[in-house]
């Protein structure tokens, strides 16, 4: 397994970068980037770091890191939407690589944090400090430009900025965007020319898709004006929490490279409490996005909502609250457990086994998962999680994601982050 996934990330090494799949996604992805680099850092810890500053060499003036860094190299029309769709160079701020104006899930931190640990040289203390001012640059932006709501959280702009493109927790959002399936006509995607359609977002969502980034960039990216005219406002758990991981992780950088480790555990302490304070639901015990166009908890129970997890301050009863969804019939976690959680809450009437976010298993959501069970202290469902990913990678391969009860391997069948995260799974038993 541990060849398999060598290979898989060989293959997919790009001069300066990994791309997450050689088919389906050709260029450098944010929060892929993160989770490579974790892996990397068993394997090859220089590259693991040149995958970071390579991502990081593409942060804008405004601090955020972009979702998709574009390679130059590439044929017009080998993603979609490609680097003439995003133009990102209408933005003040933009780097002089063509980029996406979104950002994803802030893991960079922790993933910084874990690459030096696991490989600690000069080396790597001369890599945190470069990364360090950048780091802080980022978690700026996500917690002065981005907190639209006011409450001291970060708000995405587009379901892909979650990380989870067409989990069902962003329906109800999203049917309130105007747009119809038609306007694809004009557009070849390139997801469904590698990918079984019916294992991907529709038509109509990419419909949708298309039309926020529109609204956006026609802004030229501005954050200023967002919470007054943008079609899609969400706070979301994940990327939330995240955030609030990334200050513990710059607090422990910050001690290496002689800078102030108190004011980001303070930071940190402020995400924690208002997370639990906005996205918190005592009445289901588990966290929900909060759409900020309604002002309601979005009500679907995704595995968006037992992400928090990854918060080593989180209360004691959000703790309880979300092992015990996460070890109900919904998502299936035990000390014992055939398969890793799905994406979605089994027992829901669109849990969809095959399609993309709404159902399959990802390694990643189930490596972020294992790794807050580690943090919360229990070994015994760590360790039924930590089987449940390798046995599912030894029957179906680096896949992108599975069947959630048969385990098949869908999407693409080399993607990276499957591949370094087995790596590290397989090395912290
Ligand atoms: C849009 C690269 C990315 C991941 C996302 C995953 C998918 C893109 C797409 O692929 O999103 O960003 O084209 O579907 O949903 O999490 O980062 O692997």
């Amino acid at each position: 397994m541990r060849r398999l996934a060598i290979d898989t990330l060989d293959a997919n090494w790009e001069h300066d970068h990994t791309v997450p799949s050689r088919t389906l996604y050709p260029h450098q992805w944010s929060w892929d980037s993160a989770f490579i680099a974790v892996g990397l850092a068993h394997i090859r810890p220089d590259r693991a770091w040149r995958e970071l500053h390579t991502l990081f060499a593409a942060q804008w003036a405004d601090g955020r890191v972009p979702h998709i860094v574009f390679n130059p190299g590439l044929r017009v029309g080998s993603y979609f939407p490609g680097p003439e769709f995003w133009d990102s160079a209408v933005a003040d701020g933009a780097p002089a690589a063509a980029t996406s104006g979104l950002i994803q899930p802030p893991v960079h931190a922790a993933a910084a944090w874990l690459v030096h640990r696991r490989a600690p040289s000069e080396a790597s203390v001369q890599a945190l400090r470069r990364l360090y001012p950048r780091l802080v640059a980022q978690q700026r932006y996500f917690t002065g430009r981005r907190d639209l709501g006011g409450g001291g959280l970060a708000c995405i702009v587009h379901p892909w900025e979650s990380g989870l493109d067409n989990s069902p927790a962003w329906d109800t959002p999203m049917a309130a965007v105007p747009a119809d399936a038609a306007v694809m006509r004009a557009y070849r995607r390139h997801d469904t020319a590698h990918a079984d359609a019916a294992h991907r977002p529709t038509d109509l969502d990419y419909a949708r898709y298309i039309a926020i980034v529109a609204s956006y960039r026609e802004q030229r990216y501005a954050d200023g004006r967002l919470a007054r005219r943008h079609p899609f406002l969400v706070e979301c758990p994940l990327v939330n929490a995240a955030l609030g991981v990334a200050e513990h992780a710059l607090a422990r950088i910050a001690a290496v490279v002689g800078a102030e480790p108190g004011p980001h555990r303070d930071r940190a302490a402020r995400i924690t409490a208002a997370l639990v304070d906005r996205l918190y639901d005592p009445v289901t015990g588990t966290f929900h996005p909060l759409d900020l166009r309604t002002g309601r908890l979005i009500p679907a129970r995704t595995v968006l909502g037992l992400m928090p997890l990854i918060l080593p301050d989180l209360p004691a009863r959000q703790v309880r609250a979300v092992l015990a969804e996460a070890c109900s019939p919904r998502f299936g976690l035990s000390a014992r457990m055939d398969r890793p959680l799905p994406s979605h809450d089994r027992t829901a009437p669109d849990f969809e086994p095959l399609r993309y976010w709404r159902g399959p298993s990802w390694m990643n959501t189930n490596w972020l998962l294992w790794r807050g069970l580690r943090a919360h202290h229990r070994p015994d469902l760590a360790a039924g999680l930590r089987e449940s990913m390798l046995e599912l990678v030894a029957r179906g391969g680096c896949h992108e994601y599975f069947h959630p009860d048969t385990g098949a391997g869908l999407g693409s069948p080399a993607f990276s982050w499957t591949a370094s995260l087995l790596l590290d799974v397989l090395a912290e038993g």
